[in-house]
């Protein structure tokens, strides 16, 4: 549209904001001549994929810039979320569905010729966290954003994210995930906010111009971070806040001194180390890396935060001394805890603010979430590679740890167990640095993730801290949001539900209990059924494709899909396929339900018993999957590269959903809320937020099998045989035979056997104990499946009672418990009027 001479002001809706068809067309059009520098003939799918996402950011940018204009007002408050990881998935359609421009976009998008599922497709997720811990801090900034609190992601922004997967021969090969080969087109540079981040080198004391003695760090090493914003949007609000993620650099490009003297590939050596910090994610899940370089990435991302919050802080125009008011500082688990330390230089060393005032703002920002109890993840340092690469650190650390264990000796004089246990240095054996403690002492509050988790916290692993200050723990049980998990994941139940209810559920979830008074509708159920199917058949399209399985779409679905641990128990899953194999032979006129088994996740590439579990399911896939015998009443398949994408077509499509661990391991799980909310139902422990999620929905509602955390505890110190259940179970007997036969393993009878042998000589997750259970359980299930009216009102019940697991629910319980803090409205119209 052109204005002619007579008609000056004819309104011309802006290329970058508007909404019509029409202009979100010519907007697509535009970025694919202007930014890819394609003409649509010769374009790639990936080319329209970039115009696309370049055309929805445009749109955010008018809430994110205004959102971000907030952080600066000095009274406005912000929660800063640190955290090594956060497990995004792909942006495209939940940002469409949180701009509410979907059907807007699909018309401009097939106008186009184009397809808009493929082009969502076409985006390779930022995989940057390995599993729940990253997940939840992506669902948790998706809710920040929803309720209007202003907030801040700090994290490293990897260039290589969680490895790609693959099945060769039924065992898992690791390939690099180059995630930001094709570009990024949802982040943005800020060089001008970079910082220098120190390492190694020595401390000294010096007296400042004031006469008094202070210490000061001359770092050997300068690293340079440079930011990278992505938006975060809220649902259908203004509010757009920013994952800010840090990318590792030298600080110069080339060290001149070395280049004049010739060593040329000397300077560039230099170049090349400083990267090596953000350039890949440790992918071992609850499993403490001892390397040097995990700690380096570790402190990188922590100062980069920090040196950005006060900077900000001093930009708003105030003090330090008012850093705590500004900011509320979320540790995710114990990986951001070099935090409290660097605060504390930072407010001593380099702002000149007293020791004590600097230790009251630092424990009134700081707040830490615990994830686990396995002794295996809890971080620890050796102390003398801290002290070489942190030395300043490691003395405020000490310093830290004198003043503590000072009031602990008045408090407990009589008991100097105390001290050796809540110090922040280990000093049993070799010398190390405790993170959790060091979080416990330097934060003002301490959860747990759910509500068997933080007792066991305090019971167990912080029992002193606990009993030294009894308020200091709480629980905020997890939560996941609605918004990618239920809207994006499963269009056809979202819209079935708003039909019945309206749409206010996605924002409040706890409306879904109005479902409640449609259990009864034939119409209703039968349309529940049907999305079920629906999403059935999508995602046997998916297996097919990836694995070159058919599945039936009419089998019970049941689903294992989390990263691979022993305490997860996949094998315990295996041991009851294989049982119900075995039965199958035995008698071929069994009248089961016809199930399918789905599993899939990654282990940690270290992680041997964990990839040997990987190969067990395969292998007896094979098995099943090709015997005539089992008529297709069993089949079992392993899907590959599960990641968020993948995910997304996994919950929705479950009928049973696997949540098995050993009570008293899992600290919450998040899984399991999402397959509740797509209406599949729990086979699970008394485990984690299973116990909340069986309260909810009602133990009638929920399939409930094996020992209690009390029960693992007794039974462990009582002193556990594995043997005794060995002995006693002639199926259990038959199902180790087979494995150990070679049946599964072409022959190859030792292929197993150091599963077999664990099992059978330790069992440190109680396997063997809960066999019989869990098969017994499993046997209700498959009534009860057989009974499709009755399993179709669970289903229900099950969403419709699902609502506390909201993660709007979780992030507003963490703003009243533990961060104080609350909305803050974006305002639009200043802005649109200024530019107008
Ligand atoms: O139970 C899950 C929990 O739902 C827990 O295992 C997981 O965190 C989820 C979110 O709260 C978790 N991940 C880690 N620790 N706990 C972890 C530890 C080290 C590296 C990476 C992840």
């Amino acid at each position: 549209m052109t204005a002619s001479m007579d008609q000056p002001h004819i309104q011309v809706e802006d290329d970058r904001t508007g909404l019509s068809i029409e202009t979100l067309r010519r907007a697509m059009a535009d970025n694919l001549f202007y930014i890819q520098g394609k003409w649509p003939e010769v374009a790639t799918r990936n080319d329209f994929y970039m115009a696309l996402a370049y055309t929805v950011r445009d749109r955010m940018l008018q809430r994110w810039l205004n959102s971000q204009r907030n952080y600066l007002r000095p009274e406005v408050r912000i929660v800063a979320y640190l955290s090594a990881e956060f497990l995004l998935g792909p942006h495209l359609g939940n940002n469409l569905i949180n701009l509410g421009i979907e059907d807007e976009v699909r018309q401009a998008v097939e106008e186009s010729g184009l397809n808009l599922q493929h082009l969502i497709a076409q985006e390779e997720e930022p995989g940057l966290g390995n599993g729940g811990l990253g997940r939840l801090a992506a669902c948790y900034m998706d809710s920040l954003a929803t309720l209007e609190i202003p907030a801040i992601g700090y994290g490293i922004r990897y260039e290589f994210g969680i490895f790609d997967q693959q099945i060769r021969d039924g065992w898992q090969v690791e390939v690099t995930d180059k995630w930001l080969q094709h570009g990024n087109p949802w982040e943005i540079a800020r060089p001008e906010a970079s910082v220098n981040v120190g390492f190694g080198g020595r401390t000294e004391g010096y007296t400042d111009s004031d006469g008094r003695y202070r210490m000061r760090w001359i770092p050997h090493q300068v690293i340079k971070g440079i930011p990278y914003d992505t938006a975060i949007l809220g649902y259908r609000v203004n509010t757009a806040n920013t994952l800010r993620l840090w990318t590792a650099e030298a600080v110069e490009s080339f060290n001149f001194q070395a280049f004049n003297v010739g060593d040329y590939y000397g300077a560039v050596n230099q170049k090349v180390t400083s990267e090596n910090i953000s350039k890949v994610l440790y992918p071992n899940d609850e499993q403490a890396q001892g390397k040097q370089l995990r700690l380096e990435q570790q402190y990188f991302f922590v100062s980069c935060a920090l040196q950005d919050m006060i900077r900000i802080h001093l930009t708003a125009g105030r003090t330090l001394d008012t850093f705590q008011e500004k900011f509320t500082v979320q540790l995710n688990d114990t990986h951001p805890s070099i935090g409290v330390a660097e605060l504390m230089r930072l407010l001593v060393d380099e702002h000149n603010i007293d020791w004590v005032t600097a230790w009251e703002i630092t424990q009134q920002t700081f707040a830490y979430t615990n994830h686990t109890l396995l002794p295996e993840a809890l971080e620890k340092w050796p102390l003398d590679l801290f002290g070489r690469l942190l030395p300043r650190h490691l003395e405020i650390i000490l310093e830290i740890n004198q003043r503590f264990l000072d009031k602990i000796r008045v408090q407990y004089f009589n008991d100097p167990g105390k001290l050796s246990r809540m110090s922040l240095i280990d000093e049993q054996g070799p010398r190390y640095v405790r993170m959790a403690n060091l979080a416990c002492v330097g934060g003002h509050a301490i959860n747990g993730v759910a509500a068997l988790h933080s007792d066991l916290l305090k019971q167990t692993v912080l029992k002193d801290f606990h009993e030294l200050w009894p308020d200091k723990i709480r629980n905020v049980t997890n939560g996941v949001t609605p918004r990618r998990w239920m809207v994006l994941s499963n269009p056809s139940l979202a819209l079935l539900i708003s039909d019945k209810i309206g749409t206010h559920w996605i924002r409040h979830l706890e409306e879904l209990r109005q479902l409640e008074n449609y259990l009864d509708d034939r119409g209703f159920q039968d349309a529940w059924r049907h999305v079920k199917q629906e999403r059935k058949a999508n995602l046997t399209r998916l297996i097919q494709e990836r694995c070159g399985v058919t599945l039936n779409p009419n089998s019970l679905f049941d689903v294992q899909v989390k990263r691979l641990h022993e305490y997860k128990r996949q094998h315990l899953n295996v041991l009851h396929i294989i049982t119900l194999y075995d039965r199958l032979r035995q008698n071929p006129n069994l009248e089961i339900a016809p199930r399918t088994f789905i599993f899939g996740g990654k282990a940690a590439p270290g992680y041997v018993m964990a990839k040997l579990i990987i190969k067990l399911i395969n292998s007896v896939a094979t098995v099943i999957n090709n015997d005539p015998a089992v008529q297709d009443r069993l089949k079992v398949v392993f899907l590959p590269d599960y990641n968020v994408t993948n995910s997304q077509r996994v919950y929705p499509a479950a009928d049973l959903s696997e949540q098995i661990s050993t009570a008293g391991l899992e600290a919450s799980g998040t899984g399991n809320m999402k397959f509740s909310m797509n209406g599949a139902l729990t086979i699970g422990t008394l485990d984690g937020a299973n116990v909340e999620i069986r309260e909810e929905v009602g133990a009638e509602n929920f399939f409930l099998f094996g020992l209690t955390a009390k029960e693992v505890i007794e039974l462990k110190t009582r002193g556990y045989n594995p043997w005794d259940y060995h002995n006693q179970n002639p199926e259990l007997q038959e199902v180790f035979n087979l494995i150990r036969s070679g049946f599964f393993s072409g022959g190859d009878p030792g292929l197993f056997e150091p599963l077999i042998a664990n099992l059978l000589q330790s069992d440190p997750y109680l396997l063997l104990a809960d066999y019989q259970a869990y098969i017994d359980c499993q046997a209700t299930v498959d009534q009860a499946y057989r009974n499709p009216d009755h399993w179709t009102r669970m289903s229900i019940l099950n969403v419709a009672r699902i609502g506390k697991f909201s993660s709007d629910r979780s992030i507003r319980e963490y703003c009243q418990q533990i961060w104080h803090t609350s909305p803050v409205h974006v305002e639009l119209k200043e802005y649109v009027q200024a530019q107008a």
